[in-house]
């Protein structure tokens, strides 16, 4: 048996559950051994699609997926993706065909691209040594959260090794919940007891088994408040005290009342710039707890009065376990019942800014929430627009919001759908996009036909690169660089097989079929400023 045939199949064994990618001759063999060995491939057309369709595969199901690309230029092409994955720490292996040889025409230094962007490197290095290497990268995703470039050079791939070399491959250990100190626990527990007003805010620590029910219990316990980061969203949604999210896309009720709390918590949650409005949702005064089982979080983005290196569902747990009387906390009647009534973004009134031929996107938003089942996994792109879907479409829980957003980039929504629409096979996926971000990414509409997704592509389309329109045009700049002639998605989208419309009454009838992907080209206000990205701005 070759190299590429072993490694591919130990990869497998390993558990490595489903590959994406573009085959080249760099990968091809182990591509094939891979899904020889039971885990199906996914045909991207462009390996930056490939890497983030990976990237959401993996935080969608929570299953270890692969990302599989041809030397040199497979792998500079996925690097926009492959950097997303690894700011995000999603537990992901990158498998390249690597050539050594400084005068090839592929050669890169991709263990230098892999560390530039935050990915671990790896190597394949002789045929001896190959499968316990591939291992050992597949154990470095998982249990240490990272995404790992796995390099296989060629010369290695082609050698033979015996097959009882698999024997006793199995996946690695999961990796062990961290244990919180008591005494901080303790410390922790009494700070509950005193707050007022707590509010806990749950980030991507929080998506892991078991630690949603163990904060709403202890929420239960204290009266707090629940809310979530973006990339949480919908952790707490059949909460009547939950707030969605905190950061820039919090409704004005959600910000005003996390803006109030005497006591915030952030369980596996960074608690960042985006997340804590730059700091302006805590309250001069008001305590800050983070909870986080990997050390470096804690404090890495602002002062915090206790770190905790914990488990979140561990540590929620032994909070329990020391926890005092139930008290009311934040939980007044009239904070229940403004939440009740005021919470979601569609409860604001605003001022309709649409005409004949131009939809307002806040309109656009709540229709669409209106129109589409609950069961829905949501992906967005980034832009002006990308709060809207974001604020204004409700999502059933943390696996129905898929957000690729960790390195702000363009063009990541549309592959991210189609990750996130396989991992929740169940549910209505639906791609928000700009018109930049749609064009940016659009040769996987065609993967989104091969694979038969009945997936809602929203283009949320203004012919501008709106963030920068709006950016730009109040500071005097002339901004027809960022401005476009019209874009016939309509004839895009009929073309690459899917069924097109320009209205909501298309996407009620093909709701009743769902027999094809539709994309809605949504003709928006070009002049709509959104609200969280007068936040986005104070960050450059
Ligand atoms: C890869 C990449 N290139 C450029 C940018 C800068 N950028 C941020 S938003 C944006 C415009 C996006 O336009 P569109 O998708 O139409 O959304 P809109 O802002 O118009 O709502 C650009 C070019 C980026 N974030 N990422
Ligand atoms: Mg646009």
């Amino acid at each position: 048996m070759k190299v590429a045939e072993a490694v591919g199949r130990a990869l497998v064994a390993a558990g490595v559950g489903r590959v994406f990618g573009v085959v080249g001759s760099g990968n091809f063999h182990l591509t094939n051994a891979m899904v020889a060995a039971g885990a199906p491939f996914v045909a991207a057309r462009h390996e930056g699609g490939a890497a983030t369709m990976a990237d959401a595969y993996a935080r969608m199901s929570g299953t270890l997926a692969a990302l599989s690309v041809h030397q040199g230029c497979g792998l500079t092409n996925a690097m926009t993706g492959i950097a997303e994955a690894a700011k995000s720490r999603t537990p992901l292996l990158v498998l390249a065909a690597e050539v050594t040889e400084p005068r090839s025409n592929f050669y890169v230094d991709q263990p230098a691209l892999a560390r530039s962007v935050g990915a671990v490197p790896a190597r394949v290095t002789a045929a001896g040594t190959a499968v316990e290497e591939a291992c050992a990268a597949v154990a470095t995703a998982v249990r240490e959260r990272r995404t790992v470039l796995l390099n296989l050079p060629l010369a290695v791939q082609a050698e033979d090794v015996p097959a009882d070399v698999l024997a006793g491959v199995v996946p690695p250990p999961e990796r062990a919940a961290v244990e919180p100190d008591r005494a901080e626990v303790a410390a922790f527990v009494e700070l509950l007891e005193r707050a007022e007003r707590p509010v806990f805010v749950a980030g991507r620590g929080s998506r892991s088994q078991g630690s949603r029910e163990a904060l709403e219990r202890l929420g239960d316990t204290y009266g707090a408040l629940l809310a979530t980061s973006a990339v949480a969203r919908g952790l707490f949604h059949h909460n009547p005290w939950s707030l969605d999210v905190s950061g820039g896309f919090a409704s004005p009720l959600a910000a005003d009342l996390i803006g109030r709390a005497d006591l915030i918590v952030g369980w596996g949650c960074a608690l960042n710039m985006w997340t804590m409005r730059h700091g302006r949702l805590i309250a001069p005064g008001a305590t800050v707890v983070q909870i986080d089982d990997d050390a470096a979080a804690l404090g890495a983005h602002r002062e915090i009065r206790l770190g905790i290196t914990g488990d979140v569902a561990t540590t929620a747990r032994m909070a329990l376990a020391s926890a005092g009387e139930q008290r009311r906390g934040y939980r007044t009647t009239e904070v229940g019942a403004n939440l009740a009534s005021k919470l979601r973004w569609r409860d604001v009134p605003y001022q309709d800014t649409g005409t004949a031929d131009r939809i307002d996107p806040r309109t656009l938003s709540i229709a669409l929430d209106d129109l589409l089942p609950a069961e829905r996994v949501l992906a967005v792109d980034s832009g002006n627009f990308m709060g809207y879907p974001s604020m204004y479409l409700s999502v059933p829980d943390e696996n129905g919001f898929c957000f690729t957003q960790a390195f702000q980039s363009i063009g990541l929504g549309l592959a991210t759908a189609i990750g996130a629409a396989l991992a929740q096979p169940d549910r209505l996926p639906v791609a928000a996009l700009g018109d930049g971000g749609a064009l940016m990414s659009a040769a996987e509409v065609d993967t989104v036909r091969r694979l038969r997704l009945t997936m809602l592509v929203v283009v949320y389309n203004d012919d501008a690169y709106g963030a920068e329109v709006h950016h730009f045009r109040p500071l005097g700049q002339a901004v027809d660089l960022a401005q476009f002639p019209q874009t016939d998605f309509v004839g895009l989208a009929q073309a690459a097989g899917c069924e097109a419309t320009t209205d909501l009454d298309g996407v009620r009838n093909w709701l009743a079929r769902r027999d094809r992907p539709l994309v809605l080209d949504a003709r928006v206000d070009p002049d709509i400023f959104a609200e969280w990205l007068e936040e986005a701005f104070r960050g450059h």
